[in-house]
């Protein structure tokens, strides 16, 4: 069976905020993100990428790279950034050859604020677009969840840097921008989008177990207002990533999201001991197959909804 990649190719946000491919055919992606890099590199494999591919039917992987925390990219030193950005082209490399779509993110989260690693960010995304100009299958996530003292302008400025960086280098990919309060404000950005860049995607993440109507109310009106919205994260439990597993409003938040065609990626592939984390702690196995004591509750949800969202 053909992945989407094989299928629709490069995809670009059309007119009216829709993801789309060059027939501008509308495209939906489902997948699962990575914890962070520095933590958990050795779930960065081909054979688990496609594992994940043929049993779970993913069509993208993201690369979560922290950029404060446990060695984050802007808190280790020369060594540490060049290990991280070679798990990065391993997961690249990986996604590419098994025909999977790739989101390369800047996971900013204790540096709540984009503009405090601005700097290493416009280096980091210089190299990283002039490398992978040509591949296709990339999406760019710039900055994954402003929160504390980080006002949408912050962000939007942020972007404005950034994203002539990118462009210099890759006109084409799609590039994914977070929102206030750990992307959750779609409203600040419809209410003042970005305009220097027409391929842009605004990021919404939800923990079911905490997000409930209020925020569905955020993400249905600013589709209803024409915003493109990419789900880039997303867990069944509460917003620490622990918590309980709520498969009914989950459920939900995907009726809600399959209703508007948005994509949607789930945190997190670990065996750390938490909630949201994909495998039980004493799962060792980094490749699979895997067998369903292997999995928590979160994941076995989350693969049945893969199933029933797979292509024919
Ligand atoms: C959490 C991890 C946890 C880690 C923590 C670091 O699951 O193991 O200790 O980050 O601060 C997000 C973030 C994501 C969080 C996740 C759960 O993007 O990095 O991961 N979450 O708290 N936003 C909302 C929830």
């Amino acid at each position: 069976m053909k992945t989407k990649y094989e299928k629709h190719g490069s995809l670009h946000v059309n007119n009216k905020g829709r993801l789309v491919d060059h027939n501008g055919t509308e495209v939906v992606l489902h997948g699962y993100s990575t914890h962070g890099l520095s933590w958990y590199p050795q779930y960065v494999n081909r054979d688990f990428f496609e594992y994940m591919k043929e049993q779970w039917h993913i069509d993208i992987v993201r690369l979560a790279m922290y950029t404060a925390e446990e060695n984050g990219y802007c808190v280790g030193d020369e060594d540490n950034k060049k290990a991280l950005l070679d798990v990065i082209d391993r997961g690249v490399k990986a996604a590419t050859e098994l025909g999977l779509y790739v989101i390369i993110d800047w996971h900013i989260l204790a540096d709540s604020n984009p503009q405090i690693n601005k700097a290493e960010s416009l280096k980091f995304w210089d190299y990283i677009s002039k490398k992978y100009a040509a591949y296709g299958n990339i999406l760019y996530e710039i900055c994954n969840e402003p929160n504390e003292n980080c006002t949408w302008n912050d962000v939007k400025s942020y972007a404005e840097e950034v994203i002539p960086v990118i462009r210099k280098n890759d006109p084409y990919s799609v590039i994914l921008v977070g929102t206030p309060v750990w992307s959750q404000r779609l409203d600040e950005a419809c209410a003042n989008p970005i305009k220097i860049d027409n391929n842009v995607m605004y990021v919404l993440h939800f923990y079911a177990n905490t997000h409930r109507d209020e925020l569905r109310n955020i993400y249905s009106e600013a589709v209803a207002n024409g915003l493109p919205v990419f789900v880039s994260e997303f867990g069944t439990c509460s917003a620490d990533g622990n918590g309980g597993h709520n498969p009914e409003e989950a459920d939900k938040w995907i009726e809600l999201l399959d209703s508007n065609n948005t994509s949607f990626i789930m945190w997190n592939i670990s065996n750390r001991d938490e909630t949201s984390a994909s495998f039980v702690p004493e799962c060792d196995n980094y490749t699979g197959p895997f067998t369903d004591e292997d999995l928590r509750e979160t994941a076995k949800w989350f693969v049945s909804v893969l199933d029933a969202h797979k292509q024919s």
